[in-house]
């Protein structure tokens, strides 16, 4: 490896002489020296180099064309190539730099491959359909039955009326069970028949286990279940874990001290400067804490503030509410639509 100084322009300090770098006027021939040399010739102080032109021409050529200028004949010298530049410059073709450079890139595109080929075997060798919940490519004799039916959605209040009494009723739903069948429907999701002060739309519940009257009685729910059994068709109940009716004797007993057995069944909390516990917000606008001057403690409430929150980090809660599903399940149920499934639980800790 060799630095060819070619196209020199050498300034002769005319308070020098001119013996040692030669004469403007009268260009001097390439000079062929080393790097090392050249380095130097700066580093002894009378000159700077200038790289002009940094050519690299082949895998072992590399020429680095400078210029060499005298400190004073530039009235304090041009600012050149400095001793780092030079050094660098040349290190950087040396064999342990290219050969690293070249193996980066190899290495690189080794990178590339591998990954493209690793993505292109895992997406051939996946399983396309790696659960039950993947149903598109199942044949349809390996699907269950709320895997493949028509469910339709039934608002008991308004769907059909048995007893004049202008309200929807389990009886009028059960007088339309052909309709179902008709229209090729496999599964009715009835909205909620549990008995409720119908805030909510029946979504705020005072007894999980019993029927409105509105709608009839536990009986009607049997006769209705038997005849829709008997004709293929599944039955959903709503389900609301999330919450009960202020009217629900559970929070009558939880909100009648501080001291009651069913307390921890809700989220209760001291007010903060005067108000609710955090800012929260509710579902249907403002706090999402209700003040109750019973304790002088606030409850949380997800939704309205007559929907009072159950605490799901209690194991009464979780025990209770199993029970209601098995109450249903136990009757012939075919299953649950859950309601508001994702404000089952709250970080009380939260600030905001
Ligand atoms: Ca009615
Ligand atoms: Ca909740």
């Amino acid at each position: 490896m060799s630095l060819s100084i070619s196209d020199v322009e050498r300034e002769l300090d005319p308070g020098e002489g001119n013996g040692t770098l030669g004469d403007k006027s009268s260009p001097p021939d390439s000079e062929e020296i080393s790097p090392v040399d050249a380095v130097k010739l700066q580093a002894e102080g009378d000159v700077e180099l200038v790289v002009e032109e940094d050519a690299y021409s082949g895998d072992e050529d590399h020429t680095l064309l400078i210029a060499v200028h005298s400190k004073q004949a530039g009235g304090g010298g041009k600012k050149g190539a400095s001793l780092l530049s030079a050094e660098t410059l040349f290190e950087r073709d040396s064999w342990r730099y290219r050969y690293t450079r070249r193996g980066l890139v190899v290495a690189g595109l080794a990178l590339l491959l591998g990954l493209v080929t690793a993505s292109i075997t895992l997406i051939t060798l996946s399983p396309s359909c790696p659960s039950t919940s993947c149903t598109a490519e199942l044949p349809a004799e390996e699907l269950l039955w709320w895997q493949k039916t028509v469910i339709y959605q039934a608002y008991p209040r308004s769907y059909q009326d048995s007893n004049g009494d202008g309200n929807g009723d389990l009886n009028g739903i059960r007088s339309r069970l052909d309709y179902f069948t008709d229209i090729g429907v496999g599964t009715v999701w009835l909205n909620p028949i549990y008995p409720s002060p119908h805030m909510d739309n029946g979504y705020d519940i005072f007894n999980y286990t019993d029927i409105d009257p509105l709608y009839g009685d536990l009986q009607d729910f049997k006769d209705l279940l038997e005849d829709m059994h008997k004709k293929g068709l599944h039955i959903l109940l709503d389900f609301i874990p999330n919450h009960t009716s202020e009217d629900h004797p559970w929070f009558k007993e939880s909100r009648s001290s501080q001291n009651s057995s069913k307390r921890d069944w809700y989220l209760w909390a001291d007010g903060k400067d005067g108000g609710p516990p955090n800012h929260w917000i509710s579902v249907f606008g403002g706090s999402a804490w209700a003040y109750d001057d019973v304790t002088g403690q606030y409850y949380y409430h997800a939704f309205g503030d007559f929907q009072p929150d159950l605490n799901y980090r209690n194991p009464g809660v979780q025990e209770a509410m199993k029970d209601v599903m098995k109450f249903w399940l136990d009757l012939g149920v075919d299953g649950f639509r859950v309601d508001a499934a994702i404000f089952l639980l709250e970080d009380l800790r939260a600030e905001e």
